[in-house]
């Protein structure tokens, strides 16, 4: 169950473990004077009196019962530097205040235990953001990107959490609502006068502009494939037959000796998996067992991991040995997952090649737009490994993306309320076409509106709140 908004909270905002420093922070009605109660300002003065955003030097205590129930301060805890944030000019809004101790375990542990009995409560997980978002200070969608901004992987999906933070989604939702708003009004005044000859819009023109805001929505939709790839990542399966070079592979993008590599067919038998950076894409990649019939049981059992590999991921990398001739096995697994984004790898490059490009089958010949599907690479040489970084970026984003340059649609949350916006705006259109009374236009464009109003929670249920903070981590 969610506490109290009315309740001072505090956590710990740096991550667990030893570090340089370590801060504690409260939020509320209360967190000067919980503060007050444990912290000796070396200048002497009471905390209350400080410069709102400004460091004081000054010593914490440990908070201690006394006999009368009250918290009373006695042994210190530790050496810090204390900031005071004042309501409302703070992350949430409220009056915020910061203790900048060492960053020790049991430091923050003795400063947390001291703040709670001191009347404050552990913040739940993303409080202080929602406490934001709640009074005014962020919008929904920008109190995401807070949490993506946290979670971003590369420079892209930075790039794009920033954007979203500093309104651009949302300016874009909002000149959308603010369209519909004047539709609505236009067709609600109709409804109003309908005893008179008054033409408010006239209905072709209102078919149209349902159709042009329907077509900037649908715009803003398409970009939800790239943002929730760069948000989210993408999951990438090297597969082939056994020592086509599959581990020798993954070792190369990695640049790190991850994966063991031998001559003997069969040698990796597990999936292997590993994160990293390909030209700004944040990519799971796994490298899985060679495919093939086999008698040996555990080699059974990688094959069938690597079957399940495929199922998951979003792009296939097929490998293939140049050196070697088409076999059967290697056609088989062409055959498999026609439906998923595939690259067609043709490896050890630095040995006479036996698979020319004549013998490559159609479906992964270049095509007109010159995005060929098929990459020759030497993972011992490292020839043509940036060729397949650009030809798995160029599979998933489009050539004139740019993260950043404008509003992207990063959660499928966004996009479902599009499509719901979609929908309903397409029967707006439909009523007004269809002659039918204003009082359908009207309920369908407010269904519209109600849609994009939950991208950024102007409309928004403590359903859609728990389970978009529930995500964030304690402290934020
Ligand atoms: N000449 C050459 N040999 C390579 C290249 N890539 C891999 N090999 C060799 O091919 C053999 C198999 O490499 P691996 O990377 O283990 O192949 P794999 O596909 O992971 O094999 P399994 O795990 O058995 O399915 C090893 O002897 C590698 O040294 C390459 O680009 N050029
Ligand atoms: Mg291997």
């Amino acid at each position: 169950m969610a506490g109290a908004l009315q309740d001072t909270i505090y956590a710990i905002a740096t991550p667990v473990g030893e570090g340089g420093i370590g801060i504690l922070r409260l939020s509320g009605d209360k967190a000067l004077e919980v503060a007050a109660g444990i912290v000796r300002l070396r200048s002497g003065r009471a905390l209350v009196s400080v410069r709102s955003h400004h460091l004081s030097h000054a010593d914490v205590l440990e908070a201690a019962v006394a006999a009368d129930g009250r918290a009373n301060a006695s042994r210190p805890i530790d050496e810090v530097l204390v900031a005071v944030m004042r309501a409302p000019h703070s992350y949430t809004a409220e009056d915020v205040v910061e203790i900048h101790c060492h960053g020790g375990p049991y430091v923050l542990q003795a400063l947390c235990e001291s703040v709670q009995r001191g009347g404050a409560r552990l913040a739940e997980p993303g409080e202080f953001t929602k406490r934001a978002f709640l009074n005014g200070r962020l919008d929904l969608a920008q109190a995401e990107a807070v949490l993506d901004t946290i979670q971003a992987k590369t420079a892209a999906s930075l790039r794009l959490a920033q954007e979203q933070l500093r309104g651009g989604l949302s300016q874009e939702i909002n000149r959308l609502r603010d369209g519909l708003v004047q539709l609505l009004a236009q067709v609600e005044a109709a409804i109003d006068f309908t005893e008179e000859d008054i033409v408010f819009i006239q209905p072709q023109e209102l078919t149209g502009r349902l159709r042009e805001v329907g077509a900037a929505i649908a715009r803003l939709a398409d970009t939800s494939r790239e943002g929730r790839i760069l948000r989210e990542g993408m999951t990438v399966a090297i597969v082939g037959r056994p020592n086509v070079g599959k581990s020798s592979l993954l070792n190369a993008l990695l640049h790190a000796d991850r994966a063991i590599v031998t001559p003997i067919p069969g040698t990796t038998r597990d999936v292997l998996e590993e994160v990293l950076n390909i030209r700004g894409l944040p990519v799971r990649l796994l490298d899985t067992a060679g495919v093939r019939q086999t008698e040996d049981l555990v080699e059974q059992e990688g094959v069938r991991r690597s079957r399940a590999a495929m199922e998951q991921a979003e792009l296939l990398l097929i490998l293939m040995d140049g050196s070697l001739p088409f076999g059967d096995e290697d056609r088989e697994l062409l055959a498999l997952h026609p439906d998923k984004k595939r690259l067609l790898v043709i490896t050890k490059s630095d040995l006479p090649c036996r698979v020319p490009d004549a013998s490559v089958p159609a479906c992964f010949k270049a095509n007109p737009e010159g995005t060929g599907a098929v990459v020759r690479i030497s993972a011992l040489t490292g020839a043509g490994l940036d060729g397949l970084r650009d030809a798995i970026r160029k599979t998933v984003l489009r050539e004139d993306f740019e993260p950043g340059d404008s509003a992207v649609v990063t959660r499928l949350r966004h996009q479902t309320s599009l499509q719901k916006a979609r929908e309903a705006l397409a029967n707006a259109a439909a009523s007004a076409e269809g002659k039918l009374s204003g009082e359908f236009v009207a309920m369908d464009l407010r269904a519209g509106l109600d849609a994009l109003g939950e991208i950024t929670g102007v409309v928004t249920t403590d359903d859609i709140l728990d389970r978009i903070f529930r995500d964030f981590c304690i402290g934020k």
